[in-house]
């Protein structure tokens, strides 16, 4: 067994904080340690955080953790959200900044970079995350701005979404309802001490009535506390009494993720082959010349990649 792992297995900090930093760098060697610690993996339970940048993710997840350390968990954050880092064991949402710091040994944080690696965020996110797993932690919150794609990429590869939405971010609510079948299980409407969360809970709560999921949607203040102790132990419930459809989930999102590695591989090795290929020049020089379809040509030449 690899060094790393071993510690890491054992609970030392240090080894996962670097265990962490090589997935999210791309180094061949983490290849390594996902393999060793593959087996160990499934214990920790995943809830990702996506909406609008200011809609207050950041505020609620610091305060939703008190609440999950009081039910027993051992959590660890991570933020895939470029505009919020964490910085010296805070993320920082302009004022408030989570309760919780590097010091509290319970709980660890870490922003990820990892924007330029192969496969994406989606893929060091799922490694960083099995790599917290084996580490011991129970539950595992990911904050994502809802950048579109990314919130969506995000929603697929942890075992339930959150979507924060406030009044006043000033979305509206054509377009957060376009967005709204395909990626959450729970809208927190959240700034509930402000005017106008209200009508939005109401008419997000009309529209996902509709909807087949049936995601749950829940009043809440980051600021104030109302409605997080609710929220958290919504989460708790979901995570725990919806065993079975996680694990369909699960089996889904492997599949997935091996569809992604195998996609890879086979366009790596396509790249290879027709990097310098005297074959493939050919080719070209016959499409050029209309000496042969294009059609042809590439059929011609996958045929000989794929054999
Ligand atoms: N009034 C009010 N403001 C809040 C609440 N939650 C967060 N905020 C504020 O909204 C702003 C954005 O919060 P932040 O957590 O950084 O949002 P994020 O970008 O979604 O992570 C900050 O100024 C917070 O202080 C809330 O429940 N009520
Ligand atoms: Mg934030």
């Amino acid at each position: 067994m690899l060094q790393i792992v071993k510690r890491l297995l054992e609970g030392d900090r240090r080894s996962l904080a670097r265990a962490i930093s090589m997935v999210d760098n791309d180094d061949p060697d983490s290849q390594d340690i996902i393999r060793e610690i593959f087996s160990l993996t499934g214990k920790s339970r995943s809830i990702g955080f996506t909406g609008p940048a200011g809609a207050g993710k950041s505020s609620l997840i610091g305060a939703l953790v008190r609440d999950f350390q009081t039910m027993g968990y051992r959590i660890a954050i991570l933020a895939v959200d470029p505009t919020s880092p964490i910085t010296g064991g805070a993320i920082l949402g302009d004022r408030v900044r989570m309760q919780v710091t590097m010091d509290d040994h319970d709980v660890f944080m870490r922003s990820l970079a990892s924007r330029g690696a192969v496969g994406g965020v989606s893929n060091s996110l799922r490694n960083v995350m099995r790599i917290l797993d084996v580490a011991g932690f129970d539950l595992i919150l990911v904050e994502s701005v809802g950048a579109g794609q990314l919130e969506v990429e995000i929603s697929r590869i942890v075992d339930i979404t959150i979507v924060v939405l406030t009044p006043q971010t000033g979305d509206n609510i054509q377009s957060i309802k376009a967005g709204l079948n395909e990626i959450g299980e729970i809208y927190a409407i959240n700034k509930g001490d402000l005017d106008g969360s209200g009508n939005l809970f109401d008419s997000i709560l009309e529209f996902v009535g509709g909807t087949d999921k049936k995601p749950s949607v829940l009043k809440v203040s980051a600021r104030t506390g109302d409605g997080v102790r609710e929220l958290a132990s919504h989460i708790d419930e979901k995570l725990i009494s919806n065993k079975e459809s996680i694990t369909e989930k699960r089996k889904r999102m492997l599949k997935n993720e091996l569809q992604e590695m195998i996609f890879r591989a086979v366009e790596k090795r396509a790249k290879s082959f027709l990097k310098d290929n005297l074959e493939y020049e050919n080719y070209v020089t016959m499409v050029i010349e209309k000496k042969i379809d294009p059609y042809l040509a590439a059929e011609r030449i996958s045929a000989t990649i794929m054999r």
